[in-house]
């Protein structure tokens, strides 16, 4: 199949799907065309049947907002057209779906037919999405669209609870190539962040207010208090990581933090990690969860949104009431004092990975496609 794939490129979770999907899919002999604004961050090389189609879009004096969704389109029409793709698959609705399906309407009148997929990501849906601003194009675009999937089945149940949506949507998992993503030996690393033997707890997100990076601050700061030898390593970057610097500081625990930015691949880091936190008020799927797990790394996480359908608890991690931080200190001390817990749940997180590899997921969408395309669902608009 020639595929044209969009998403933002930037540091973030749906980016990291669908760059990874196209990846997945062009080893299986499909023909993947990216089509964004720039390279997509975990697409270093385009090379074989990979290619970038980057979208420009021309400033002129009245645009104080120049129209990217539309760049987006002509693009998308240009791509299809002159590329004979097979069908556009858009990742995050906005305002990707939109453009997609204003591209596919302009290709019917060129008698091209090609089918639109939206695959809804997170805040696509559950918090931008439902901003007024948005609400009636995302709906339209999600009905208009031939296919619809959801990275979870709480935001497939989200989406028909806050939209009115007619569509079918399929529901296909985030996913993780475990053959290459390991817990991998770096002693060196870990002796030069805790030479005196400390455990490690991390956090990787993008810092926004939804993903309360503070709370894991105060994780930390609860267990220095009870004397524990832990350091924190927050990986990433946003609005919230000055506010969690800041944190640390006025609760006396700098010293035991470590701020790294942005980092990618972060399989490097997660290899010297014990417990991964993550605290956010919403999560669809929580694919930086599921990396750690892939690395061995047990998840104390929220019992909210996709991330009980990803956490099994007790045996790949724990889950705990929303901002309830001290049963997130409590769990996360089981795990850094009880060596045999801890063994027992590094092995479980890594086989509930298993269940989320690549080599199971991507088939699920090539079915997908194939039932979008057979259904005719294109001819008979
Ligand atoms: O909101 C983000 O953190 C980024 C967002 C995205 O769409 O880029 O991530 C969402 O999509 C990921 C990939 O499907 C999911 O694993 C994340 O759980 C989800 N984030 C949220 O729902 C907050």
């Amino acid at each position: 199949m020639k595929i044209g794939i969009t998403c933002y490129p930037v540091y973030g979770g749906s980016g990291v799907v669908a760059t990874e999907l196209g990846k997945a899919l062009a080893a299986r002999g499909h023909e993947i065309h990216f089509i964004a604004y720039s390279l997509p961050f975990r697409l270093s090389n385009v090379t074989g049947n990979i290619f970038f189609h980057e979208v420009n879009i021309s400033s002129y004096p009245l645009f104080e907002y120049p129209p990217y969704s539309l760049a987006l389109t002509s693009k998308m029409v240009d791509v299809a057209l002159y590329e004979e793709l097979d069908l556009l698959h858009v990742h995050y609705a906005i305002p990707h779906a939109t453009s997609a399906v204003l591209a596919r309407q302009i290709l019917d009148e060129r008698l091209k037919n090609v089918p639109v997929i939206t695959t809804l990501h997170g805040t696509d849906i559950t918090i931008v999405g439902q901003d007024p601003s948005f609400r009636p194009v995302v709906a339209y675009s999600i009905n208009q669209s031939d296919g619809v999937t959801a990275v979870s089945d709480y935001l497939k149940n989200e989406t028909y609870k806050h939209f009115d949506i007619e569509k079918d949507i399929e529901v296909i998992p985030n996913f993780i190539d475990t053959e290459s993503f390991y817990r991998s030996e770096k002693d060196y690393f870990r002796r030069a962040l805790c030479p005196n033997g400390e455990k490690v707890l991390i956090h990787v997100s993008n810092f926004r207010p939804v993903k309360r990076a503070q709370d894991v601050v105060r994780v930390l700061y609860n267990l220095r208090e009870a004397e524990l030898p832990v350091k924190l390593l927050l990986v990433g970057d946003g609005p919230d990581r000055m506010p969690a610097e800041h944190l640390a500081r006025e609760l006396g625990v700098q010293e035991d933090v470590r701020f790294l930015g942005k980092q990618d691949p972060v399989m490097e880091i997660l290899s010297v990690a014990d417990v991964f936190l993550m605290p956010s008020g919403s999560e669809t799927f929580g694919l930086a969860a599921l990396e750690a797990m892939a690395c061995e790394v047990p998840v104390v996480c929220s019992d909210i949104g996709g991330l009980p359908e990803l956490v099994e608890h007790g045996e790949s991690g724990f889950l705990c009431d929303l901002g309830d931080i001290d049963a997130m200190t409590e769990y996360t001390r089981e795990l850094i004092t009880d060596d045999e817990l801890h063994q027992r749940m590094s092995k479980g997180a890594r086989e509930r990975a298993h269940h989320f590899d690549v080599k199971r997921v991507i088939p699920r969408y090539e079915s997908y496609y194939e039932s979008i395309l057979s259904t005719g669902v294109a001819e008979a608009r």
